[in-house]
């Protein structure tokens, strides 16, 4: 089934020029989008697409979101970036605000997610040799099979997907892969004195959205408090109310020593991650020690405040669980052979396409574009469907409809 995916003139062009002068670190699906509003993107032939990727959940409060857009005009007219090399009017209030909302005594800001957690590992090896007293160098930190929490050279390092990897080396030191979702590795991981850290995220998103046992996330957190080990979820994809809580760990009332945001935070309109802890935790690290150039800079800041008001003021969670769990059931309902599992929470979903054809999660995504619905797959069969968490009860019918026609036409 290789229905070629129609491609207009116009878009060919945007495609050519990014190909010609652009790295080629990525294979996009072949659509050239111009704008964005909510649930829906439109090309530059002003054809209209719901939004199943959501930015990998970057745009939980939809495209463009008025009232984000308007914090972030108004602050650009006033001050953007001071560095940290002087105090400004927006950090503290913002501390205040993101530290009371997430009930947490500090926040240290930063850019990207995996800046977030690249923050996370030097305030855990911190943590582990001036508070934990183990041995210079030689803290280490768990983390689990199929993860993903970034690009960098040390993330990269704990990653066991070679295409993350592979001729990238050599690679940091200091951390232990176990399996997830499995309580006894983690319970033997942890009889070693030197462990400072366990960095999970609560529903593995790239892996495919593998959501672990119910009762892991808590007896994983009780494991690690007994064994005086930081629990650091990193919620950058599954946080700001994508699986149906405000964050994924609230679904077992766990929290977090370090909680990592991003992507949302800023509803999209730029990197804003931000890294939570208490005291303990947070002021090993004294100034001068770590930062960043426009780690939370005055127009981030604004733009995080209004990105985790709206949340709040609309019900998103609450959303996102009542339309995840009717867009689940109603592709369960489909009963397509293609269709091999259905898994997620909230409206971070994804289906295992089950197809003889190698490409045929790929080709299924082409359908899906002609349709006027983007998605994306991951790891070969698996598609993820995470749209904005504003969606209507409406549109979720809808977009079952264009996935069953599409599917219909593998
Ligand atoms: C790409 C994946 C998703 C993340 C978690 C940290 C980060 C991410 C749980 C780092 C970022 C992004 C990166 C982007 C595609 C996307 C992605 F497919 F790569 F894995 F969402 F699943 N922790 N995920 O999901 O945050 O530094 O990117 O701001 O690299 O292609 P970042």
């Amino acid at each position: 089934m290789n229905i070629a995916s129609s491609i207009s003139n116009k878009s060919n062009y945007y495609i050519h020029i990014e190909e010609e002068f652009g790295a080629h670190n990525y294979h996009p699906i072949p659509v050239v989008l111009n704008r964005g509003e909510g649930v829906f993107v439109w090309d530059v032939d002003g054809k209209r697409y719901y939004d199943f990727l959501s930015g990998y959940s970057a745009v939980n409060q939809g495209h463009c979101h008025p009232k984000i857009v308007d914090t972030f005009v108004e602050q650009a007219r006033k001050l953007t970036l001071t560095s940290r090399a002087f105090y400004n009017d927006v950090l503290g209030e913002y501390a205040k605000f993101i530290t009371g909302y997430f009930g947490y005594n500090k926040v240290l800001p930063m850019n990207t997610g995996v800046e977030a957690v690249e923050t996370a590992i030097k305030l855990c090896r911190r943590w582990a040799y001036d508070v934990k007293k183990v041995r210079a160098n030689k803290a280490k930190i768990i983390v689990c099979s199929d993860n993903f929490h970034g690009r960098t050279s040390t993330v990269i390092s704990f990653s066991n997907d070679p295409v993350s990897y592979e001729r990238f080396g050599p690679f940091m030191p200091g951390f232990e892969i176990i399996p997830y979702n499995n309580l006894n590795a983690l319970s033997e991981a942890l009889g070693d004195p030197d462990v400072a850290g366990f960095l999970v995220e609560p529903i593995q998103g790239e892996a495919g959205v593998v959501v672990p046992d119910e009762g892991y996330l808590r007896k994983a957190k009780q494991y690690c408090e007994d064994a005086r080990v930081l629990f650091i979820a990193d919620e950058i994809q599954t946080g700001l109310a994508r699986t149906g809580k405000m964050l994924a760990c609230d679904h077992e009332g766990v929290r977090p020593d370090i909680l990592l945001l991003g992507k949302a935070l800023s509803g999209g309109m730029m990197p804003v991650s931000a890294v939570l802890a208490n005291d303990e935790v947070m002021l090993t690290i004294s100034p001068g020690e770590h930062g960043s150039t426009y780690g939370g800079n005055p127009l981030a800041c604004k733009v995080a405040i209004t990105s985790l008001t709206v949340i709040q003021e609309e019900k998103m969670a609450e959303n996102a669980a009542e339309m995840g769990a009717l867009m689940r059931a109603e592709l369960e309902r489909l009963g397509s052979p293609y269709i091999g599992v259905v898994r997620g929470k909230g409206l971070l979903n994804a289906i295992v396409i089950r197809h003889p054809q190698p490409d045929a999660a790929w080709q299924l995504c082409l359908t899906l574009k002609d349709n006027g619905l983007l998605a994306k797959p991951t790891h070969g069969d698996k598609i993820r469907f995470a749209p904005p968490l504003t969606i209507k009860k409406d549109q979720v019918l809808e977009c079952v409809g264009i996935i069953s026609k599409s599917l219909s036409s593998i």
